[in-house]
Protein backbone atom coordinates (compact mmCIF):
# COMPACT_ATOMS: atom_id res chain seq x y z
CA UNK A 1 0.00 0.00 0.00
CA UNK A 2 1.46 3.57 -0.85
CA UNK A 3 1.65 5.98 1.80
CA UNK A 4 -1.01 8.05 0.27
CA UNK A 5 -3.26 4.95 0.83
CA UNK A 6 -2.03 3.99 4.14
CA UNK A 7 -2.94 7.34 5.52
CA UNK A 8 -6.45 7.85 3.45
CA UNK A 9 -6.82 4.50 5.38
CA UNK A 10 -6.20 5.19 8.75
CA UNK A 11 -7.97 8.28 7.89
CA UNK A 12 -11.05 6.05 7.33
CA UNK A 13 -10.54 3.81 10.36
CA UNK A 14 -10.26 7.06 12.61
CA UNK A 15 -13.44 8.69 11.36
CA UNK A 16 -15.35 5.24 12.29
CA UNK A 17 -13.64 5.31 15.14
CA UNK A 18 -14.95 8.72 16.39
CA UNK A 19 -18.48 8.02 15.56
CA UNK A 20 -18.73 6.46 18.62
CA UNK A 21 -19.33 7.86 22.60
CA UNK A 22 -19.57 7.53 26.21
CA UNK A 23 -21.54 9.14 28.89
CA UNK A 24 -18.24 11.40 30.06
CA UNK A 25 -19.91 12.83 33.44
CA UNK A 26 -23.38 14.00 35.09
CA UNK A 27 -24.74 16.75 36.96
CA UNK A 28 -26.91 16.87 39.51
CA UNK A 29 -28.11 20.19 40.57
CA UNK A 30 -25.39 21.88 39.71
CA UNK A 31 -22.72 19.20 41.14
CA UNK A 32 -20.88 17.21 38.59
CA UNK A 33 -19.84 13.74 38.88
CA UNK A 34 -17.35 12.22 36.88
CA UNK A 35 -18.42 8.93 34.80
CA UNK A 36 -16.53 5.93 34.00
CA UNK A 37 -14.34 6.86 31.16
CA UNK A 38 -13.67 3.61 29.18
CA UNK A 39 -10.62 5.24 26.72
CA UNK A 40 -8.70 6.37 30.19
CA UNK A 41 -9.89 4.53 33.54
CA UNK A 42 -9.60 0.89 31.76
CA UNK A 43 -5.81 1.55 31.32
CA UNK A 44 -4.92 3.50 35.20
CA UNK A 45 -3.40 1.15 37.18
CA UNK A 46 -5.17 3.46 39.91
CA UNK A 47 -8.41 4.96 38.30
CA UNK A 48 -10.52 7.09 40.20
CA UNK A 49 -13.63 5.65 41.97
CA UNK A 50 -16.93 6.96 39.70
CA UNK A 51 -20.48 6.55 39.82
CA UNK A 52 -20.35 4.96 36.48
CA UNK A 53 -19.97 1.25 35.59
CA UNK A 54 -17.01 -0.14 34.53
CA UNK A 55 -16.95 -1.83 30.84
CA UNK A 56 -15.12 -3.02 27.93
CA UNK A 57 -16.21 -0.66 25.55
CA UNK A 58 -12.61 0.60 24.88
CA UNK A 59 -13.49 0.97 21.47
CA UNK A 60 -16.28 4.01 22.54
CA UNK A 61 -18.28 1.17 20.45
CA UNK A 62 -21.58 -0.75 21.24
CA UNK A 63 -23.48 -4.05 21.84
CA UNK A 64 -25.36 -4.94 18.24
CA UNK A 65 -28.55 -6.34 18.24
CA UNK A 66 -27.71 -10.55 17.86
CA UNK A 67 -26.04 -10.35 21.65
CA UNK A 68 -29.26 -8.94 23.36
CA UNK A 69 -30.51 -11.51 24.63
CA UNK A 70 -27.19 -11.32 26.64
CA UNK A 71 -26.02 -9.93 29.54
CA UNK A 72 -23.25 -7.56 27.77
CA UNK A 73 -26.65 -4.95 26.89
CA UNK A 74 -27.24 -4.61 30.42
CA UNK A 75 -24.98 -2.36 31.38
CA UNK A 76 -22.57 -2.06 27.93
CA UNK A 77 -20.07 -5.10 27.49
CA UNK A 78 -18.59 -6.63 30.17
CA UNK A 79 -20.35 -4.17 32.70
CA UNK A 80 -19.49 -4.01 36.19
CA UNK A 81 -20.95 -1.91 38.98
CA UNK A 82 -19.28 1.62 39.75
CA UNK A 83 -17.78 1.72 42.98
CA UNK A 84 -19.77 4.68 44.40
CA UNK A 85 -23.04 6.67 43.67
CA UNK A 86 -24.41 9.96 43.39
CA UNK A 87 -27.55 11.10 45.46
CA UNK A 88 -30.77 12.55 43.91
CA UNK A 89 -34.20 13.65 45.41
CA UNK A 90 -36.98 11.62 43.34
CA UNK A 91 -38.36 14.17 41.03
CA UNK A 92 -35.09 15.80 40.96
CA UNK A 93 -33.18 16.02 36.88
CA UNK A 94 -30.09 14.50 35.88
CA UNK A 95 -27.80 15.45 32.82
CA UNK A 96 -26.15 13.09 31.68
CA UNK A 97 -23.26 14.33 29.34
CA UNK A 98 -21.42 12.39 25.97
CA UNK A 99 -18.31 12.91 24.21
CA UNK A 100 -17.11 12.86 22.51
CA UNK A 101 -19.60 14.79 20.00
CA UNK A 102 -22.26 12.59 18.93
CA UNK A 103 -22.53 12.18 15.42
CA UNK A 104 -25.05 13.39 12.95
CA UNK A 105 -24.97 10.09 11.25
CA UNK A 106 -26.17 7.93 13.95
CA UNK A 107 -30.24 9.19 14.88
CA UNK A 108 -31.87 7.12 16.74
CA UNK A 109 -34.06 7.41 20.19
CA UNK A 110 -33.00 8.19 23.52
CA UNK A 111 -34.40 5.37 26.62
CA UNK A 112 -33.85 5.44 30.14
CA UNK A 113 -34.32 3.03 32.45
CA UNK A 114 -34.14 2.44 36.39
CA UNK A 115 -33.56 -0.88 38.25
CA UNK A 116 -33.75 -1.17 42.10
CA UNK A 117 -30.53 -2.61 43.56
CA UNK A 118 -32.85 -3.63 46.71
CA UNK A 119 -29.26 -3.16 48.20
CA UNK A 120 -25.79 -1.67 47.55
CA UNK A 121 -25.74 -1.22 43.57
CA UNK A 122 -21.85 -1.23 43.60
CA UNK A 123 -22.17 -5.26 44.62
CA UNK A 124 -25.65 -5.69 42.94
CA UNK A 125 -25.69 -8.50 39.96
CA UNK A 126 -26.57 -7.11 36.99
CA UNK A 127 -28.60 -10.07 36.35
CA UNK A 128 -30.81 -9.57 38.86
CA UNK A 129 -31.78 -5.77 37.60
CA UNK A 130 -35.31 -5.38 36.87
CA UNK A 131 -35.48 -2.65 34.58
CA UNK A 132 -38.35 0.50 34.01
CA UNK A 133 -38.80 2.85 31.42
CA UNK A 134 -38.80 6.11 32.67
CA UNK A 135 -38.35 8.18 29.49
CA UNK A 136 -38.11 6.89 25.86
CA UNK A 137 -37.49 9.33 22.89
CA UNK A 138 -37.44 8.64 19.18
CA UNK A 139 -38.33 10.75 16.06
CA UNK A 140 -40.21 13.64 17.24
CA UNK A 141 -42.51 14.55 14.12
CA UNK A 142 -43.16 18.24 15.27
CA UNK A 143 -39.50 19.12 15.63
CA UNK A 144 -38.53 16.68 12.70
CA UNK A 145 -35.58 15.08 14.31
CA UNK A 146 -34.71 11.87 16.42
CA UNK A 147 -33.86 12.50 19.92
CA UNK A 148 -30.54 12.01 19.28
CA UNK A 149 -29.84 15.04 17.31
CA UNK A 150 -31.85 16.71 20.38
CA UNK A 151 -29.47 15.35 22.24
CA UNK A 152 -25.88 16.95 20.22
CA UNK A 153 -28.29 20.12 19.48
CA UNK A 154 -28.25 20.15 23.91
CA UNK A 155 -24.72 20.34 24.19
CA UNK A 156 -24.09 16.86 23.59
CA UNK A 157 -26.23 16.40 27.16
CA UNK A 158 -29.65 14.80 27.61
CA UNK A 159 -31.96 15.84 30.75
CA UNK A 160 -33.90 13.21 32.57
CA UNK A 161 -36.20 13.29 35.64
CA UNK A 162 -36.30 10.81 38.29
CA UNK A 163 -40.16 10.07 39.17
CA UNK A 164 -41.02 12.18 41.63
CA UNK A 165 -43.42 9.02 43.47
CA UNK A 166 -40.44 6.53 43.81
CA UNK A 167 -39.42 4.61 46.46
CA UNK A 168 -36.39 5.52 47.93
CA UNK A 169 -33.78 3.50 48.16
CA UNK A 170 -30.70 2.25 45.36
CA UNK A 171 -31.44 2.16 41.62
CA UNK A 172 -29.10 2.00 38.62
CA UNK A 173 -30.52 4.41 35.71
CA UNK A 174 -29.03 2.44 32.61
CA UNK A 175 -29.28 5.58 29.65
CA UNK A 176 -28.63 4.33 26.56
CA UNK A 177 -28.57 5.49 22.71
CA UNK A 178 -29.92 3.19 19.87
CA UNK A 179 -27.98 4.53 16.96
CA UNK A 180 -29.94 3.17 13.69
CA UNK A 181 -27.86 4.29 10.26
CA UNK A 182 -27.59 0.85 9.88
CA UNK A 183 -30.86 -0.52 11.59
CA UNK A 184 -32.12 -0.89 8.22
CA UNK A 185 -30.19 -4.40 8.03
CA UNK A 186 -30.59 -7.13 10.29
CA UNK A 187 -27.98 -6.80 13.47
CA UNK A 188 -27.21 -3.46 12.13
CA UNK A 189 -28.52 -0.96 15.05
CA UNK A 190 -25.90 -0.48 17.77
CA UNK A 191 -26.88 -0.20 21.13
CA UNK A 192 -25.03 2.61 23.55
CA UNK A 193 -25.79 1.76 27.04
CA UNK A 194 -24.40 3.54 29.98
CA UNK A 195 -25.20 2.40 33.60
CA UNK A 196 -24.95 4.75 36.87
CA UNK A 197 -25.32 4.41 40.27
CA UNK A 198 -27.51 6.59 42.18
CA UNK A 199 -29.49 6.98 45.36
CA UNK A 200 -32.56 8.07 45.27
CA UNK A 201 -34.35 9.97 48.56
CA UNK A 202 -37.41 11.01 49.14
CA UNK A 203 -40.90 9.80 50.42
CA UNK A 204 -42.73 8.39 47.61
CA UNK A 205 -43.49 4.33 47.62
CA UNK A 206 -43.22 3.59 44.18
CA UNK A 207 -41.35 1.05 42.82
CA UNK A 208 -42.30 0.18 39.39
CA UNK A 209 -42.28 -3.49 37.83
CA UNK A 210 -39.32 -3.89 34.90
CA UNK A 211 -37.95 -6.76 32.65
CA UNK A 212 -35.10 -8.27 32.58
CA UNK A 213 -32.20 -6.24 30.99
CA UNK A 214 -31.49 -9.57 28.68
CA UNK A 215 -35.84 -9.41 27.80
CA UNK A 216 -35.63 -5.69 26.57
CA UNK A 217 -35.08 -6.21 23.25
CA UNK A 218 -34.47 -8.23 20.03
CA UNK A 219 -32.85 -8.21 17.06
CA UNK A 220 -36.00 -8.03 15.09
CA UNK A 221 -38.34 -5.92 17.13
CA UNK A 222 -39.79 -2.91 14.82
CA UNK A 223 -37.78 -0.28 16.68
CA UNK A 224 -34.64 -2.16 16.31
CA UNK A 225 -34.49 -3.25 12.66
CA UNK A 226 -35.83 -0.20 11.20
CA UNK A 227 -34.65 1.68 8.06
CA UNK A 228 -34.80 5.26 9.30
CA UNK A 229 -33.60 6.83 6.11
CA UNK A 230 -37.67 7.90 5.07
CA UNK A 231 -39.39 10.81 5.35
CA UNK A 232 -40.83 11.85 8.91
CA UNK A 233 -40.39 8.22 10.19
CA UNK A 234 -43.02 6.35 12.48
CA UNK A 235 -40.86 4.70 14.87
CA UNK A 236 -41.69 3.05 17.53
CA UNK A 237 -39.31 3.37 20.55
CA UNK A 238 -38.11 -0.21 21.32
CA UNK A 239 -38.30 -1.97 25.02
CA UNK A 240 -41.48 -1.96 27.34
CA UNK A 241 -43.64 0.73 27.97
CA UNK A 242 -43.19 3.95 29.98
CA UNK A 243 -44.10 3.08 33.18
CA UNK A 244 -47.38 5.45 33.86
CA UNK A 245 -47.32 8.96 34.04
CA UNK A 246 -44.13 9.39 32.25
CA UNK A 247 -43.26 11.26 29.00
CA UNK A 248 -41.32 10.51 26.62
CA UNK A 249 -38.89 13.10 27.13
CA UNK A 250 -38.89 16.36 29.36
CA UNK A 251 -38.05 19.80 27.92
CA UNK A 252 -34.45 19.62 27.57
CA UNK A 253 -32.03 22.12 28.67
CA UNK A 254 -28.28 22.45 29.34
CA UNK A 255 -26.92 22.24 32.81
CA UNK A 256 -24.11 24.27 34.55
CA UNK A 257 -22.13 22.70 37.17
CA UNK A 258 -20.86 24.71 40.32
CA UNK A 259 -19.40 22.46 42.28
CA UNK A 260 -17.19 18.69 41.71
CA UNK A 261 -18.59 15.59 43.85
CA UNK A 262 -16.63 12.43 44.20
CA UNK A 263 -18.82 9.42 44.14
CA UNK A 264 -20.05 8.26 47.27
CA UNK A 265 -18.79 4.49 48.62
CA UNK A 266 -21.44 2.11 49.70
CA UNK A 267 -21.07 3.18 53.14
CA UNK A 268 -21.68 6.62 52.76
CA UNK A 269 -18.12 7.69 52.73
CA UNK A 270 -16.18 8.92 50.36
CA UNK A 271 -13.02 7.48 48.68
CA UNK A 272 -9.63 7.98 50.34
CA UNK A 273 -7.54 10.27 48.06
CA UNK A 274 -5.18 9.38 46.20
CA UNK A 275 -2.05 10.65 47.02
CA UNK A 276 0.02 7.87 44.51
CA UNK A 277 2.20 9.81 42.09
CA UNK A 278 0.77 7.72 39.55
CA UNK A 279 -0.36 10.12 36.28
CA UNK A 280 -4.35 9.62 36.49
CA UNK A 281 -6.04 11.57 33.67
CA UNK A 282 -9.67 12.22 34.75
CA UNK A 283 -11.11 14.76 32.69
CA UNK A 284 -10.39 13.78 28.51
CA UNK A 285 -13.44 16.16 27.27
CA UNK A 286 -12.59 19.56 25.31
CA UNK A 287 -16.14 20.83 25.10
CA UNK A 288 -16.61 20.72 28.99
CA UNK A 289 -14.84 20.55 31.79
CA UNK A 290 -14.85 20.23 35.88
CA UNK A 291 -15.61 23.62 37.40
CA UNK A 292 -12.60 24.85 39.18
CA UNK A 293 -14.94 26.00 42.47
CA UNK A 294 -14.93 22.80 43.83
CA UNK A 295 -16.64 21.43 47.40
CA UNK A 296 -13.94 19.89 49.77
CA UNK A 297 -15.10 16.19 48.14
CA UNK A 298 -12.81 17.37 45.10
CA UNK A 299 -10.11 14.24 45.32
CA UNK A 300 -8.92 13.51 42.00
CA UNK A 301 -6.69 16.04 39.66
CA UNK A 302 -5.76 16.02 35.80
CA UNK A 303 -2.23 15.20 35.24
CA UNK A 304 -0.49 16.34 32.25
CA UNK A 305 2.36 13.91 31.60
CA UNK A 306 5.60 15.92 31.07
CA UNK A 307 5.76 14.02 27.60
CA UNK A 308 2.57 14.95 26.49
CA UNK A 309 2.71 16.21 22.63
CA UNK A 310 0.31 18.59 21.83
CA UNK A 311 1.98 20.40 18.88
CA UNK A 312 -0.01 19.95 15.67
CA UNK A 313 1.46 17.19 13.22
CA UNK A 314 2.70 18.23 10.26
CA UNK A 315 3.51 15.03 8.48
CA UNK A 316 3.72 11.63 8.89
CA UNK A 317 0.95 9.17 10.25
CA UNK A 318 -1.63 10.93 13.14
CA UNK A 319 -3.46 8.64 15.46
CA UNK A 320 -7.35 9.71 16.21
CA UNK A 321 -8.88 10.62 19.71
CA UNK A 322 -8.65 8.05 21.74
CA UNK A 323 -6.12 5.63 19.88
CA UNK A 324 -2.75 4.60 21.48
CA UNK A 325 -0.11 7.05 20.23
CA UNK A 326 2.82 5.61 22.53
CA UNK A 327 3.96 2.88 25.00
CA UNK A 328 6.03 0.34 25.15
CA UNK A 329 6.71 -1.76 21.67
CA UNK A 330 4.37 0.89 19.87
CA UNK A 331 4.99 1.56 16.28
CA UNK A 332 2.34 2.92 15.23
CA UNK A 333 1.43 6.96 15.00
CA UNK A 334 2.95 9.34 17.63
CA UNK A 335 1.32 12.37 16.28
CA UNK A 336 -2.39 12.87 17.71
CA UNK A 337 -5.51 13.93 16.01
CA UNK A 338 -6.22 18.40 16.15
CA UNK A 339 -7.94 18.65 19.46
CA UNK A 340 -6.16 15.61 21.05
CA UNK A 341 -2.58 15.24 22.62
CA UNK A 342 -0.63 12.62 23.40
CA UNK A 343 -1.07 10.77 27.14
CA UNK A 344 1.12 8.50 28.68
CA UNK A 345 -1.35 6.33 30.67
CA UNK A 346 1.45 3.96 31.75
CA UNK A 347 4.93 2.41 30.31
CA UNK A 348 2.67 0.39 27.96
CA UNK A 349 0.24 2.88 26.71
CA UNK A 350 -0.29 6.31 25.82
CA UNK A 351 -3.40 7.39 24.30
CA UNK A 352 -4.47 10.71 22.15
CA UNK A 353 -7.17 12.37 24.69
CU1 LIG B 1 -20.65 4.57 15.36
Amino acid sequence: MSKVSALIASLAGAAFVAGHGFVHHVIINGVYYENYNPATHWYSPNPPTVIGWRATNQDLGFVEPNNFGTSDVICHRGGTPGGGHATIAAGDKISIVWDPEWPTSHMGPVIDYLAACNGPCESVNKESLRWFKISGAGYDQQAGRWAADALRANGNSWLVQIPSDLKAGNYVLRHEIIALHGAGSPNGAQSYPQCINLRVTGSGSNVPSGVAGTSLYTASDPGILFNPYVPSPNYPVPGPALIPGAASSIPQSKSTATATASATLPGGGNPAPTTTSTVVVTSVSTTSRPPTSTSTTLRTSTVVPSSTTTAPPTGGPVQSRYGQCGGSGWSGPTACAAGSSCSVLNAWYAQCI
